[in-house]
This record gives structure tokens, C-alpha cells and sequence, in this order.
């Protein structure tokens, strides 16, 4: 047995551990997004496949048995790819998926479906918004410049950031309720945006904005394929072991 595993959260970190302490032989995949991503207890390999095509090669050359996509729910063209790709090869894929975050009790949310729509539901007025989708989607704020963004990066921003009232926070997650809290007292955050990213490592802004009283801007997930699903690593791991137990 041979896992690709294709990373990225905190989950995907997780299960890499499990997978190492079960002896499972396993590669972690990174897209090559940060400069310096998490290292691993397995090997680990950095960029993209080169498409489908690309992915399809890499699959049969080194020997995959098992795909596990815990890519972010929003890294939704990997997904569609390696779904492509185990289906044309007859390849088992499972996809860790952590369940999206629910509204709750004195939430304040207001759902759009996409980042495009985020802009339409910020006020006319100027505001202070507390930008926390990282550093792929803010050009698409230069329509509403009239904000202030505060912009939370996982590295320091390599070409100018096209919005003229901006302050930048360089910091990767886990992050927690009382520094975010903190983060948006001290910078006046009067919206929050934020994907449904689900999980652990991020919910903490989506707690702070609760707890400040604060709109939450929550851009719902994409479609994704319909692929075998589970939301915790033990499942995954009985579906490995599963396997591997039959000798797959
Ligand atoms: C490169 C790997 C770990 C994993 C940490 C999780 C938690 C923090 C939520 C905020 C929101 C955001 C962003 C975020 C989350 C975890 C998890 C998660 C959001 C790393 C990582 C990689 C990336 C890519 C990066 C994106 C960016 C998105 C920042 C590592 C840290 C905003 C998504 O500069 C860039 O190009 C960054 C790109 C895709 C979205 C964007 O559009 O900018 N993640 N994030 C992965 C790769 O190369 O394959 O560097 O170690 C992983 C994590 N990101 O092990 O602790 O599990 O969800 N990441 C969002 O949800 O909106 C931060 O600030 O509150
Ligand atoms: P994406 O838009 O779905 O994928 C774009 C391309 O990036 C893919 O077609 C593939 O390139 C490459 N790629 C993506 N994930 C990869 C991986 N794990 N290993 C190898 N190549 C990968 O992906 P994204 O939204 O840019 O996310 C990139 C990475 O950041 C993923 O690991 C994801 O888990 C992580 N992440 C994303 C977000 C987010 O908000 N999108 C949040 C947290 C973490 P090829 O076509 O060349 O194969």
C-alpha cells in the first residue's frame, strides 16, 4: 500500500502523523503555496502535477494505491482533478473533509456563495473590514476601496496590494479566540470575512466575531465532487486498514 496524500490542513497534518505511526507507507503533498509549509513526518512533495494528465502520470510512476484529498474546501479545481484522475485509473479515493461550521447562537452571518459576492454585501459607506481569506482573491476588493482591510497573510506580500487603505498581518494558524479578539478591538473591525473553511484552525475569528457582536461576511462552500467522504482521520485510517488488511 502507497497513500498519496494530498495536504494542506491541519487535518492532512494530523492523519500524516497517524499514517506514519500506523507504518503506512504514505507521500504528503503540498501545492507550494507558502514558503515554508509544515513539515511532515513522511516524505513530502511540493508543486503542482501538471493537471489531470499530469496527476494521472504521477499516480501509475510512483506506484499509488490509496488517494486522500484533505485539501481545504476550497481547493476545489485538486479536487475535481484527483477525482478525475482515480476514476480514470480505478484508483480507491477517500476525501477528509472537516464539516462546515453551523451557525450558532448571537451569530451574526450573512451567507454569499462566492468570493465575487463578498463585495456586494460590504456597505456603500466606508468600514473596517478584517480580510481573513488570504492573499489569492484581494484584487477583487479594488471595487470597494472606499474600506479599510485588514489582510491576514501566511507571507509577506511580494507585489503591491491593489487596495489603497490596507494593513497587513503576516501569521499561519491555528489561531485562537482571544488574540483574534484582540486583533479586531485594536484594528476597529467592524465586518469579518471568511470562507467555511470548517475545522479547528481557523474558527477562531468566527468565535471572536460572536463573541465582539461583529457581521460575518461567510462565503459558502463550492460544489465539490461526489466523492467517498469522511469527516475524521479514524475513519479514514479503517478504510486504509481495511485494505491493507486484503492485502489492496
Ligand atoms: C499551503 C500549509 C496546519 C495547517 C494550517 C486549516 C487551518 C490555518 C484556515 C485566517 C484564515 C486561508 C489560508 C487558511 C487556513 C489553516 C491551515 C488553513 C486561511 C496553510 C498551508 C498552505 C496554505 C495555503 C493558503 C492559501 C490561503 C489559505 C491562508 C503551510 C498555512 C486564508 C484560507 O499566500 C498564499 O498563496 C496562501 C494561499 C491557499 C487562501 C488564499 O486565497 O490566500 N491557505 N495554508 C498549502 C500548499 O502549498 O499545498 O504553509 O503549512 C495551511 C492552512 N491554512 O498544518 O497547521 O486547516 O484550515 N489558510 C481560508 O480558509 O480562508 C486563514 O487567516 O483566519
Ligand atoms: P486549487 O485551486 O484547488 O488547485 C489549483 C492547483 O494547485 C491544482 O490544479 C494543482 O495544480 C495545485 N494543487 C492544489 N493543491 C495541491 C496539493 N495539495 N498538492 C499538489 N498540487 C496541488 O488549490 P488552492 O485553493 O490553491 O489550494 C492550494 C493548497 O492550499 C492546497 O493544498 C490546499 O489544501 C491549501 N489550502 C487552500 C486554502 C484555500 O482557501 N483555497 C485554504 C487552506 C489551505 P496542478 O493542476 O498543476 O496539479
Amino acid at each position: 500500500m502507497r497513500v498519496l496524500l494530498l495536504g494542506g490542513t491541519t487535518e492532512a497534518s494530523q492523519l500524516a502523523q497517524a499514517l506514519h505511526t500506523a507504518g503506512i507507507e504514505t507521500v504528503f503533498s503540498y501545492a507550494g503555496r507558502t514558503n515554508a509549509p509544515v513539515a511532515q513526518p513522511v516524505p513530502v512533495r511540493v508543486g503542482g502535477f501538471g493537471g489531470v494528465a499530469g496527476l494521472m502520470e504521477y499516480l501509475v510512476a510512483e506506484g499509488i494505491s490509496h488517494v486522500v484529498d484533505a485539501t481545504h474546501p476550497f481547493a476545489n479545481t485538486m479536487a475535481h482533478n484527483v477525482h478525475q484522475a482515480c476514476t480514470a485509473r480505478t484508483l480507491p479515493l477517500m476525501r477528509l473533509e472537516r464539516p462546515a461550521w453551523a451557525l450558532q447562537h448571537g451569530d451574526d452571518w450573512r451567507s454569499v456563495p462566492d468570493i465575487a459576492s463578498v463585495c456586494a454585501a460590504l456597505p456603500d459607506t466606508p468600514a473596517r473590514v478584517f480580510l481573513a481569506i488570504g492573499r489569492m482573491h484581494i484584487d477583487q476588493f479594488a471595487a470597494q476601496p472606499q474600506h479599510h482591510y485588514v489582510l491576514r497573510l501566511v507571507d509577506h506580500p511580494t507585489a503591491p496590494i491593489p487596495l489603497p487603505n490596507h494593513s497587513v498581518i503576516v501569521a499561519r494558524g491555528p489561531f485562537d479566540v482571544v488574540a483574534d479578539k484582540a486583533l479586531m478591538l485594536t484594528h476597529g473591525i467592524e465586518y469579518l470575512v471568511a470562507k467555511n473553511a470548517g475545522g479547528s484552525g481557523a474558527a477562531a475569528k468566527i468565535t471572536a466575531a460572536r463573541d465582539l457582536g461583529l457581521p460575518v461576511i461567510m462565503i459558502d462552500r463550492p460544489h465539490r465532487p461526489n466523492t467517498v467522504k469522511a469527516s475524521d482521520i479514524e475513519t479514514v485510517l479503517h478504510w486504509l486498514r481495511h485494505d491493507a488488511e486484503r492485502g489492496v
